[in-house]
């Protein structure tokens, strides 16, 4: 059966991780963490001092998920959008949070007041939704309110919903 691909993006915090699990647990489609996968193969080249993080290799992060997302039914997680290619998916969700939930959630996570400012601002200016926008058809680019647990099971149903109905019109 032929599933389709969703890439789940937005500001660290907002929550991608949790729903990207949850969504896999419920359906038959497999979730990639790009930050775990580029960690594990120490797929870096380089360290952004502005960010405090290591930066990802692009290219070898989009060869090492080249066959797995041919296959279709991959749900991939990451805070940047702008270098994937275009066609891989179907679907792409900006999860969003109110700032002042996003600022605790961040806080919680042992970030540093500089980390905090530059996260913080990247949501305020809606950074991964200009981005999204930028690099994908307006028209398969959505945003998901991701502040509560109930925001959570919402986004989840109606993520399950689209995948359902794709497959429907696939087959159709
Ligand atoms: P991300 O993968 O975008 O960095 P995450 O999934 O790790 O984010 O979530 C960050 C924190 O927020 C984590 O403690 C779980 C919590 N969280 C995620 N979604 C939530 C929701 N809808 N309501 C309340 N808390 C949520």
């Amino acid at each position: 059966m032929l599933l389709p691909n969703i890439l789940l993006t937005g500001t660290p915090g907002v929550g991608k991780t949790t729903l990207g699990k949850e969504l896999a647990a419920r359906s038959e489609l497999k979730y990639v963490n790009v930050g775990d996968l580029a960690r594990e193969g120490q797929l870096y080249d380089g360290y952004d001092e502005e960010y405090d993080c290591p930066l990802v290799d692009e290219d070898r992060v989009v060869g090492e998920l080249e066959n797995q997302v041919s296959e279709g039914g991959i749900i991939v997680d990451y805070h940047g959008c702008t270098f994937f290619p275009e066609h891989w998916f179907h679907r792409v969700f900006v999860l969003q949070t109110h700032n002042s939930i996003l600022y605790k959630r961040l806080e919680a996570r042992g970030y540093d007041e500089k980390k905090l400012t530059n996260n913080t601002h990247c949501e305020i200016f809606q950074i991964p939704y200009e981005q999204a926008l930028a690099s994908y058809k307006v028209e398969i680019v959505h945003q998901l309110r991701n502040d509560e647990p109930e925001d959570l099971e919402h986004n989840i149903n109606e993520i399950l919903k689209w995948v359902e109905q794709w497959i429907k019109d696939q087959s159709s």
